[in-house]
């Protein structure tokens, strides 16, 4: 580490006191397992010479992902937007389906890139999850669906949104590309709705370099998507549905594989990272460190605060302290899918309906952890966001 200087939003130097990182501190860094175990498996792969279409290590990674969230069928895939796009194509939804906009823009292209119109819902300031009341409000004669996100590992509001599917006879799904491990009144994420969505990307929970996966309680229906991640194929020379490719290959089962066995120490070091930013953020007014529900497991993937009035500068004069720091925090997921240029041409004024989306998404700083962060790493990035504040008052 070296001296660094630290600068408001104007670039002016507000002090020269605090050591800096000479390598980008990351969000999203990947968690890696076992680095010898994953080069054996790799062995493995090259002696057998099957590098994808449904190998043995895809289907060992299908197995133990089933078995560690206590769900019936997991239908591994390339990455986690095929595996919405196959789970919202084998549920035949159509028309309109009612999504967040505080979200990863995948949740929304999934629907729109087959011609389904994703309807925006406003969320609950307090959970970043979609408000069950708002969805109601966006119901029409067109809805087929609604997609929860139970976004930063924080479940949605499951109850609520199934009580709504049941009653206007919609497909209830989750988008739970946050919530790998994460548990809701003791039942893991992945037993609920018709069928839940998981990203194993680089920077997920579980990583498998890209991935994804479609887990259900639902044999049909899962056999619907088994058929339609490949193309439609039963056995040689004969396609009964139609599909594409959305395989995961050899290598990817590999990697998931490996992490899946250092899981419980990834998570270990989030949830430390999670309470040395709770106790060091606990003196400074106006940084809400989201907190999670008693009822619920979390997996500290994400480490969410969000920059109140209290505070005497603004979110973006945090953000640019800290990356004059060599701290890439980030806006995730600023500013709303609705304000995405696509989503902004088809609905112009969705804004309007949206007032919490738009408010969190001006707090929202997603700081960095994982196994890479140490207590130190964290000590700095809280002194520059308290720095800032000194400065700013
Ligand atoms: N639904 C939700 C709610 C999602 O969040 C996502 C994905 C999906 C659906 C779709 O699942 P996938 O199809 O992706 O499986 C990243 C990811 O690309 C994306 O997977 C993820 N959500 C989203 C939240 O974050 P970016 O645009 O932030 O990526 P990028 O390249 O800026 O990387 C993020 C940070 O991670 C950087 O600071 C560097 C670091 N990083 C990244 C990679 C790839 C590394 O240190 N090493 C790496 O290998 O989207």
């Amino acid at each position: 580490m070296t001296q660094k200087n630290i600068y408001d939003a104007t670039g002016l130097v507000i002090k020269d006191v605090l050591p800096a990182f000479d390598e980008p501190l990351h969000v999203g860094r990947p968690n890696i397992g076992d680095r010898e175990a994953f080069l054996r498996r790799v062995d493995n792969i090259l002696d057998r010479s099957w590098l994808t279409n449904n190998g043995p290590l895809v289907q060992e990674f299908e197995q133990r992902i089933a078995e560690h969230l206590g769900v019936r069928h997991c239908v591994a895939m390339c990455n986690g937007t095929i595996a919405l796009e196959i789970a919202i194509r084998a549920l035949g939804l159509e028309g309109e389906v009612i999504v967040p906009s505080w979200t990863f823009i995948a949740t929304a292209h999934a629907l729109y890139w087959q011609g389904i119109t994703p309807v925006f819902a406003d969320i609950d300031p307090s959970t970043h999850n979609l408000d069950p009341d708002a969805v109601r409000r966006m119901i029409t004669p067109r809805t087929t669906g609604i997609i929860g996100v139970h976004l930063w590992g924080r479940p949605a509001p499951i109850t609520a949104l199934q009580a709504i599917a049941d009653e206007y006879g919609l497909q209830l799904i989750f988008d739970a590309a946050h919530a790998f491990s994460c548990s809701h009144n003791s039942q893991s994420v992945g037993n609920f709705g018709r069928c839940e969505v998981l990203s194993f990307h680089a920077t997920k929970m579980l990583n498998a370099f890209e991935g994804g996966a479609v887990v259900t309680n639902d044999d049909e229906l899962a056999e619907t998507m088994r058929l339609m991640r490949n193309f439609g194929f039963s056995g040689y020379d004969n396609v009964i549905h139609p599909g594409t490719n959305g395989k995961m290959p050899e290598i990817n089962a590999a990697m998931g594989l490996t992490n899946l066995g250092s899981l419980p120490q990834f998570v270990k070091a989030n949830r430390q990272n999670y309470h040395a930013y709770a106790n060091a953020f606990a003196g400074i007014n106006g940084i809400n460190l989201i907190e999670y529900d008693p009822e619920t497991t979390p997996n500290y993937q994400y480490v969410v605060v969000e920059v109140t009035p209290d505070f005497p500068a603004s979110r973006d004069d945090v953000i640019t302290a800290l990356r004059n720091e060599n701290i890439l925090a980030r806006k995730y997921f600023w500013p709303g899918c609705h304000r995405m240029k696509p989503y902004r041409d088809l609905f112009p004024h969705a804004g309007l309906l949206l007032p919490a989306t738009v408010s969190v998404a001006e707090k929202v700083i997603v700081l960095p952890t994982g196994k890479t962060i140490a207590d130190t790493d964290i000590e700095i990035v809280c002194n520059i966001i308290r720095l800032v504040a000194t400065h700013k008052t």
